[in-house]
C-alpha cells in the first residue's frame, strides 16, 4: 500500500529543495486544476511507495492567497497520509503560524526544522526534544541543501502515516474561544466523515471563513445560530474572531520559542 507525503510549509523555506533531493528525476509536474499554480509530484527515491507531493508555499491557512486555497483544498480534501512540515530553522517564530493550524487538520505531521547547515553556522541552538513535546509531533533537523537527515525525515513521516494515529493539536485557546468551538462543532460538524478534521473546521467557521461554510453547505439559519456564538465570544474578549485567533496563536509561539530557541548573541528571545 503507498503513503501520500505532502510537504507544507511557508516560501522559500526549502519545499522545493527538499523534494528534488528526495524525488530525483521520478517528477510530475503539472498546474493545479483550473489555476496556475504549480503541482509536482514524485516518487521517493529510496521507495517507490512512498510519493511525495510539493504544495505551494503559504504562510497561513486562510484563503488570502491563491496558494493558501490550493494548499489547504489539497491537504482538506485529499488527505495526505502525513505531512512534513518543512520549517526555516533561521526563522523558527514566524514559520509557527502555520504549524499551529496544520496540527489542526488531524494527518498525522512531522516538522523538519530545515537550513540547519546556516543555523548551525549562525550559532544558534533549538532545542528539538522539546519543541517536539510543546507541540505534539516528531522534530527532525534537516539541511535540504545538503542532503542532511532526509532519510530520517521521511523514516518519520512514513511511520506517522502507516500508523495513522489522528493528530491532536496541543494548544488550547481561551476558555471562551473553546465553548465557542465546543458549540460549532455540535452544530453543524458531527456528521462529517472525518471526525478528526471537525476542530479545523470549528476554528475556520469561528473566523468566519466563506469558502468553508459555502463547503459545508451550511445553511443561513445554521450561520446565523454560529455567528451568535461568535459575537458572544467577542463581546466577551473585546475583539474580533479573527483577531482573538490569530493573538492566542502568536502567544503560544512566544512561550515555545522562549524555552526551546536560544539565538547567539541575543540570550533567550528572538526578533526578527
Ligand atoms: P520553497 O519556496 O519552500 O520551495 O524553497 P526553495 O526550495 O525554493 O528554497 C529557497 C532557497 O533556500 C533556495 O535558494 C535554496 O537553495 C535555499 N535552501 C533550501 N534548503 C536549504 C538548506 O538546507 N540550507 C541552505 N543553506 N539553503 C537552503
Ligand atoms: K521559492
Ligand atoms: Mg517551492
Amino acid at each position: 500500500m503507498g503513503i501520500r507525503i505532502a510537504l507544507a510549509g511557508n516560501p522559500n523555506c526549502g519545499k522545493t529543495t527538499l523534494f528534488n533531493a528526495l524525488t530525483g528525476s521520478n517528477q510530475f509536474v503539472g498546474n493545479w486544476p483550473g489555476v496556475t499554480v504549480e503541482y509536482k509530484e514524485g516518487k521517493y527515491k529510496s521507495d517507490k511507495e512512498v510519493t511525495i507531493v510539493d504544495l505551494p508555499g503559504i504562510y497561513s491557512l486562510s484563503p488570502y492567497t491563491l496558494e493558501e486555497v490550493v494548499s489547504r483544498n489539497y491537504l482538506i480534501d485529499e488527505r495526505p497520509d502525513a505531512i512534513i512540515n518543512v520549517i526555516d530553522g533561521t526563522n523558527i517564530e514566524r514559520n509557527l503560524y502555520l504549524t499551529t493550524q496544520v496540527v489542526e487538520l488531524g494527518i498525522p505531521v512531522v516538522i523538519a526544522i530545515n537550513m540547519m547547515d546556516v543555523v548551525e553556522k549562525n550559532g544558534d541552538k533549538i532545542n528539538t526534544k522539546k519543541l517536539a513535546e510543546e507541540i505534539g509531533v516528531p522534530v527532525v533537523e534537516i539541511s535540504a541543501l545538503k542532503n542532511r537527515g532526509l532519510k530520517e525525515v521521511v523514516s518519520a513521516a512514513v511511520a506517522a502515516g502507516k500508523a495513522a494515529l489522528p493528530q491532536e493539536p496541543k494548544h488550547r485557546f481561551n476558555g471562551s474561544v473553546e465553548h465557542a468551538l465546543a458549540h460549532i462543532e455540535e452544530l453543524c460538524l458531527h456528521n462529517i466523515s472525518d471526525a478528526n478534521i471537525q476542530r479545523w473546521y470549528s476554528i475556520k467557521l469561528f473566523e468566519r471563513d466563506e469558502k468553508i461554510q459555502e463547503k459545508l453547505g451550511l445553511s443561513k439559519d445554521v450561520i446565523d445560530h454560529i455567528e451568535q456564538d461568535i459575537t458572544s465570544c467577542e463581546k466577551e474578549m473585546d475583539d474580533d474572531a479573527e483577531s482573538i485567533i490569530t493573538g492566542e496563536r502568536y502567544n503560544y509561539i512566544g512561550t515555545i520559542i522562549s524555552g526551546c530557541v536560544k539565538k547567539a548573541n541575543r540570550g533567550m528571545t528572538i526578533s526578527d
